[in-house]
This record gives C-alpha cells, sequence and structure tokens, in this order.
C-alpha cells in the first residue's frame, strides 16, 4: 500500500509535553490514579491558576513491563472536588483532568454521534454535521464481482478510515450498540446524540443502527446468501468521500457474513418490534433466510481478495463461533427447537478445551461471546439455566484473568504485551465491556472500578499521555488515519473516534522509521495520518467505547 495514502500533512509529535500521566475525565467517586515515570515522594492536585487543592504521597510501584519504564504511583482518589486540574510532582505535571457528574454522558455523546459521521450514502447535513458536512457519497450501483449484474448497496456506515463497507464488521458493531441498548435501556431510551433523527420518538441509538441494519439487508442474496463486503477495488486516495468515484463492487459471499447477518438481524428483530413492526419482520426474514443458506453450506465459505483488490478481508477461518452466534439469536428470538438444538450443539462442540476467551470474544473476528450473550439475555422459561450459568461464569472467570493482568500494570491496563496488535484499543475496551458483563451477570461491584480504569488509559493514563477519542483531551490525537477528516481541510479532527493505539507488531515496516525497534509495546505508537495499523478509526472500535459509557451512565 505504499504511497497510496500519502497526503502531505506534516507529522504530529508522538508523545505528550507532560511528563506525569492521567485520564482525562473521572466521576467525582471514581478511583483516580495519576503515573510518574520518575521518582518523587509527594505529588500536589492544583488548578489552572496554581492553586493546590489536594496533596498526597507518592508510591513506588516498580517495573511496568508494557511501558518499559520505572514507575510511581499517585492516588488521588479521596480527591472528590468538581473541576479542571493537574497533578503536579518535582516541578512537572500532568495534562489537565475534569471531575464532573456528567463526564462520561459527553464521550457516550461524542462517541455514539460518531457513528452519524460515519454514515454512507445520504450526505451529511450542515444542521447536523456542521463543519463536517458533506454531499452525498457511494451512490452509483455496485457491480457484483464474478455474479454480474449491478445491485442498490447506498447506505450503511463507512467501516473505518477507508470508504469499505464490510458486512462482518458492520453487523458486530451494530450488535455491540444493540446489545449496550438491551442492557442499559434506562440510559438510552432517551439519550440524544443530535442525528436527524432525534426527537421522532424512538432512541437515538436505534435510529443509527437501523441506519447500518438497512444496508446489510441490501447485501442480502435472493437465495439468502450474504456478500461479504462492497468496497472499490483498491483504497480511494484521501479525497472526500463524495470525491471518491471509483467502481463499486460487491464481492462474493462468506459464511461468516451470512452468520453475522443473520444474529445480528435477529437481535435487532426483537428490539425494533415495539417501533416498527414491518421492519422487525423484514429483519426477521432475513435472519431465517441467511440461516436456510447456511444449513444448506454446512461448511466453512470463506473469503479472499481477488487478485489486485487491496481492501479489507476480514477473512476467517472458522465459522463455529459464527453460527454458534446465529443460532442463539435466531433461539432467543423464535423459541425454535432446531436453533437450540444447532445451539446447544456448538456450545458444546466448537468451543473444546479453549479457555473461556472463546466464548466470551466479542469480535469483529471472534463472536463466541455474542452468542452467549443472546443466550444468557433471553427470557424463555425454556432456557437451561445450567448452560445460562456456565456461560455468565465464562465471563465472570475471563474477568478475573484480566483483573490478574490489571495487577500487573503500573497504569491498571488489562494489557500483556501480545496485546498490543492492530487495534489494541479495541482490545482495552472490550476488556472493559467483560469487566462490566461480569459486574452484571455476577452481581461482584468490584469489577466497576476496573471497567472504569481502561476508560482512563484510553484517555492519558498511558505512557504516552495521550488521549486516544479524537476531540478529547488536552493531548490528543488529531491526525488519524481517517480519509474525510484528513480531506476536509478543517483544524481539528472529527470528534469522538477512538483510533487503533499502540501495535508492538509495527505491521508497516515502514514505521521502523518513527518507531525504534525495541520500544516498549505501549509506546509504539503515533499519532499520524499514514500509519494505518496505529492511528486508524474503525465503527467497531468506537462500538466498544458506546458500550461502556452507556454503562457508566447506568446508575
Ligand atoms: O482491524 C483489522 C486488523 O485487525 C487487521 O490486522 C488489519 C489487517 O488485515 O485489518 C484491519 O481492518 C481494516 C480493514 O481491513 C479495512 N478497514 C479498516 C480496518 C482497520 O484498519
Ligand atoms: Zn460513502
Amino acid at each position: 500500500m505504499p504511497g497510496t495514502y500519502f497526503t502531505g500533512r506534516k507529522r504530529n509529535t508522538h508523545r505528550s509535553p507532560n511528563e506525569i500521566f492521567i485520564g482525562a475525565y473521572f466521576l467525582p467517586e471514581s478511583r483516580k490514579i495519576a503515573v510518574l515515570p520518575f521518582a518523587a515522594k509527594l505529588f500536589a492536585v492544583t488548578d489552572e491558576n496554581g492553586e493546590k487543592f489536594f496533596e498526597g504521597e507518592v508510591r513506588h510501584y516498580g517495573l511496568d513491563e508494557c511501558s518499559g519504564d520505572d514507575v510511581y504511583i499517585a492516588d488521588l482518589s479521596t480527591f472528590r472536588r468538581p473541576g479542571t486540574y493537574r497533578v503536579t510532582a518535582e516541578g512537572k505535571r500532568s495534562a489537565v483532568f475534569h471531575i464532573a457528574e456528567n463526564v462520561h454522558k459527553t464521550l457516550l455523546h461524542d462517541t455514539l454521534r460518531a457513528f452519524y459521521y460515519m454514515r454512507c450514502g445520504c450526505g451529511l447535513d450542515e444542521r447536523f454535521a456542521g463543519v463536517y458536512a458533506h454531499e452525498k457519497c457511494h451512490t452509483a450501483l455496485a457491480e457484483i464481482y464474478d455474479g454480474g449484474g449491478e445491485l442498490d448497496v447506498t447506505g450503511g456506515w463507512h467501516d473505518a478510515g477507508d470508504y469499505g463497507r464490510y458486512v462482518t464488521a458492520g453487523a458486530v458493531a451494530c450488535a455491540q450498540l444493540l446489545y449496550a441498548y438491551k442492557l442499559f435501556p434506562g440510559v438510552f431510551e432517551s439519550f440524544c446524540c443530535d442525528i436527524p433523527e432525534s426527537g421522532s420518538g424512538v432512541p437515538d441509538i436505534l435510529s443509527e443502527c437501523r441506519v447500518e441494519l438497512e444496508w446489510l439487508l441490501k447485501m442480502q442474496r435472493p437465495d439468502g446468501a450474504v456478500y461479504h463486503k462492497a468496497t472499490t477495488f483498491r483504497h480511494a486516495p484521501f479525497v472526500m468521500p463524495e470525491n471518491d468515484n471509483d467502481k463499486l463492487w460487491v464481492f462474493p459471499p462468506s459464511s461468516s457474513a451470512a452468520a453475522d447477518l443473520c444474529a445480528v438481524c435477529a437481535l435487532a428483530a426483537g428490539i425494533y418490534g415495539r417501533y416498527d413492526g414491518e421492519f422487525s419482520e423484514r429483519l426477521k426474514q432475513a435472519a431465517l433466510l441467511a440461516y436456510g443458506w447456511l444449513e444448506k453450506h454446512p461448511e466453512l465459505v470463506g473469503f479472499d481478495n481477488p487478485d489486485g483488490c487491496d481492501t479489507g478481508i476480514y477473512g476467517e477461518n472458522d465459522d463455529r463461533d459464527n453460527r454458534y452466534w446465529a443460532s442463539a439469536e435466531l433461539w432467543a428470538l423464535t423459541g425454535e427447537e432446531r436453533f437450540y438444538k444447532t445451539f446447544h450443539y456448538l456450545f458444546e462442540t466448537a468451543f473444546e478445551g479453549e479457555r473461556s476467551y472463546v466464548r466470551t470474544a466479542l469480535g469483529c473476528g471472534d463472536v463466541g461471546g455474542l452468542g452467549s450473550l443472546a443466550y444468557i439475555l433471553c427470557e424463555r422459561p425454556e432456557r437451561d439455566e445450567e448452560t445460562a450459568a456456565k456461560l455468565k461464569d465464562g465471563f465472570y472467570y475471563e474477568a478475573l484473568w484480566l483483573e490478574d493482568k490489571v495487577k500487573r500494570s503500573g497504569y491498571g491496563a488489562a494489557m500483556f504485551e501480545q496485546d498490543y496488535y492492530w487495534g489494541s484499543n479495541m482490545a482495552l475496551l472490550q476488556n472493559a465491556m467483560k469487566f462490566a458483563l461480569a459486574e452484571r451477570f455476577s452481581g461482584d461491584g468490584h469489577f466497576r472500578e476496573l471497567a472504569e480504569g481502561q476508560t482512563a488509559v484510553l484517555t492519558g493514563l498511558n505512557p504516552l499521555g495521550i488521549c486516544y477519542i479524537t476531540g478529547h483531551g488536552e493531548f490528543r490525537c488529531g491526525e488519524p488515519h481517517f480519509r474525510p477528516a484528513a480531506a476536509d481541510g478543517i483544524d481539528e479532527c472529527i470528534p469522538g473516534f477512538v483510533t487503533g493505539g499502540p501495535n508492538r507488531k509495527l505491521d508497516d515496516p515502514r514505521l521502523r522509521e518513527i518507531i525504534p525497534p525495541g520500544t516498549p509495546p505501549m509506546k509504539c505508537f503515533a499519532d499520524d495520518v499514514e500509519c494505518y495499523s496505529l492511528c486508524e478509526v474503525t465503527i467497531y472500535w468506537n462500538s466498544p467505547a458506546v458500550f461502556i459509557y452507556g454503562y457508566l451512565n447506568d446508575k
């Protein structure tokens, strides 16, 4: 891909000028820690005028492996006064951080609204998108690759920094939003994120998900098969979406696409019924049709790019977890025995010998955890309590395993060295989701603090002192690998997007110029438009953020 995405924009600095690290947002009662990568005895909390509000002793933590630093910890949890402050020690300081009752509301608003900015085909109206408005994009008919004919596949969300639209990624992002709605209805029922549908009587999160669901429905063939993706043949240059006028293609079906579409449509059918019966019925029929196709194709139907195509692959070499998810959702929706049989068979066989991870994996790729959620949350009396208990335990044990990671991190991140791969912030946020789910299913309240702790890592409690959510934090990601943000000529990046995060694998060889070999995993990051394996944005890195901020708003 070298050269195809160069924008000529200057490189941002990769490290905060501040030398003390702390998350950017706290509730008054939140646990609040700052990390100092240098020796100190005392720390203070001061406001912007230098007035001191709190003092405490610094504790030596020792070597933090993922950052490679000998670190010290300042615990200011007992300081609860709302306001905007910095931590100071030894003449050094942190970025500003906020203590307020509504901090997680703002983040929920922005991370959810990010999906609106990803809408394809409809244009973004200035009334809602402000300076980020743009014309309609990707409205031409797409040619069906290898199949002949043309198809209308307008709509949905752009996947990421590229303008592709991929079924499995979209289904997973949508499902995570729908589960956020299902688990925290009190938060989302009347939550407004200022989109065109706001005030319609339908919760905004459902209006937003419908955009993707309507597109997913278009990706299904009359025989139930589901095309894997709709993209141009090669990634677009860094232009606004309406100027990406290359020919659109719809690529051959895969069983992962059919199963994920089946699952999310079944899940959605159960949710939208009270708002729109006709839409709910269409979703249900699509799910049944996809399932019928899967039954006729019991073996994996994989996907790989045809020669010369360079857009995303999202290949999967095992679709049993996808089928597990699909059958769980259809059983939850219909109560029909045949879905239960498949679900139970896969429950018994598909994850054998694996750690609980597989049954709790939240996508995209491994989606077993979404199937487990479908089963756990299903209220059918026929639900087998023993299976449900096993699945709940899966989340509980996964959370304990993650808690062990937290204890071994100076930053309280539930991440080991090997977790810093392409899109590591997704792993970080999905770990937060797992803490949240473990709390919900076990009633063990201490997981909440651990979930919130991961959001602190995301917003500044990391060895670069960077906030990985665009538009937030004093020192923030501002130059992501995100086509509209790079092409719109506006200095401030579109807000509310979670960027990929540190990636020790340095997948792009050119990164070695920017990040010297041997750099500790948590520091393998650059806020740089060219660094797609570090600093891109995607819908399925944002959906866990929406989930977790929904959870943190659920009192
Ligand atoms: O998120 C995907 C990451 O896990 C893979 O390692 C990487 C390479 O295959 O692809 C990432 O997905 C990209 C997708 O292929 C196209 N849209 C942008 C995605 C994020 O970079
Ligand atoms: Zn588009």
